[in-house]
């Protein structure tokens, strides 16, 4: 599989990158180190994502070089998505880039529908960083610093700073190779974890509120509305994070964040009125929750979007505590 890419990238010139619609750490560090790593090939590749790059993320190298507009779809030979579980997390534009002779898809997702022509799905992986760490070594291109640094951004961020389940012995291995290739981990993690806005702090004030706890103690659920945005002067991404506070209260099992977005404007990428994560502490499988409610993600992280009213919402994630 792994040849497969590797001869397609040698005969092509044309290629397109994108990941999904409200990129994390993991999906715009595999796409930056994966466009670095294709220019020292001489390959031209047009980055592409719908949603901007959180300002957190703004410190990466190239990261002012990824588009929101895919522009036209006939121009590429082949693309590369990189970390979504299906296509259509990247956004409208998935059915243009469907059209596109040869799809490549790495990822990492134990959801992953197997959307590409060649498919290189590791879900053992911690981060498709993982992934890309050793496609850019196949393909002989030397980790340079620049490099090093989106890699060990994709990894420090999908693994909750090797704190989640999926933090695995590679993690450490890649990372320490890559602090050895020049990144300085203090410096990364001053940009990721550094500073907050206030009416980020505000907005937390108001999402911890809003926590709720099952009858059983195991299921803690936070609420955001639009109001509550609209009053703190946060965006979506603001909320980002937030949902490890109803995580990490003790003997939760589940932990959920409901987010409401304003009326009839989701934004880009993402369908319905209310947009729900979930986060488990190790010992269920909130994937297949979240399939059940028609989304998709990881053991430990997940979520899914929904047109359900808020109270029957909150009913039926009440109900899964009864599981617990
Ligand atoms: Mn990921």
């Amino acid at each position: 599989m792994m040849d497969q890419i590797i001869s397609r990238l040698n005969n092509n010139q044309n290629v397109l990158l994108a990941t999904h619609v409200n990129p994390d750490g993991d999906a715009i560090g595999s796409l930056l180190a994966m466009g670095l790593a294709l220019e020292k090939l001489k390959i031209e590749a047009k980055l592409f994502c719908q949603s901007p790059i959180p300002p957190l993320y703004r410190f990466l190298p190239w990261s002012h070089r990824v588009c929101r507009i895919l522009g036209d779809h006939r121009k590429y030979e082949t693309a590369i998505i990189l970390d979504c579980g299906e296509l259509e997390r990247i956004g409208k534009e998935a059915q243009w880039v469907r059209q596109i002779p040869v799809i490549i898809n790495i990822d990492h997702h134990s959801t992953n529908t197997y959307f590409g022509h060649i498919n290189y799905v590791y879900t053992k992986a911690c981060a498709t960083a993982e992934i890309i760490y050793y496609l850019i070594n196949e393909i002989g291109v030397t980790i340079n610093q620049p490099i090093a640094r989106c890699l060990y951004t994709g990894i420090l961020t999908d693994t909750g700073s090797f704190r989640l389940t999926n933090t695995n012995h590679a993690a450490f291995e890649i990372c320490q190779k890559l602090v050895k290739a020049g990144v300085d981990p203090h410096d990364v993690a001053k940009h990721v974890y550094g500073q907050y806005s206030l009416a980020r702090i505000k907005l937390l004030n108001l999402a911890l509120d809003s926590l709720e706890i099952s009858k059983n103690g195991k299921l803690s659920l936070m609420t955001l509305t639009h109001k509550m945005l609209k009053e703190t002067g946060t965006q979506n991404e603001d909320i980002d994070g937030m949902i490890n506070y109803a995580r990490r209260i003790k003997n939760i099992k589940l932990a959920v964040l409901i987010q409401e977005y304003q009326k009839g404007h989701p934004p880009t990428g993402e369908k319905g009125r209310y947009h729900v994560s979930l986060r488990s502490d190790g010992s269920i499988d909130v994937a297949n929750i979240a399939i059940s409610f028609g989304g998709g993600g990881h053991v430990t992280a997940a979520g899914f979007c929904t047109e359900s009213r808020l109270p029957h919402l909150k009913k039926s994630i009440f109900k899964l505590a009864e599981a617990l």
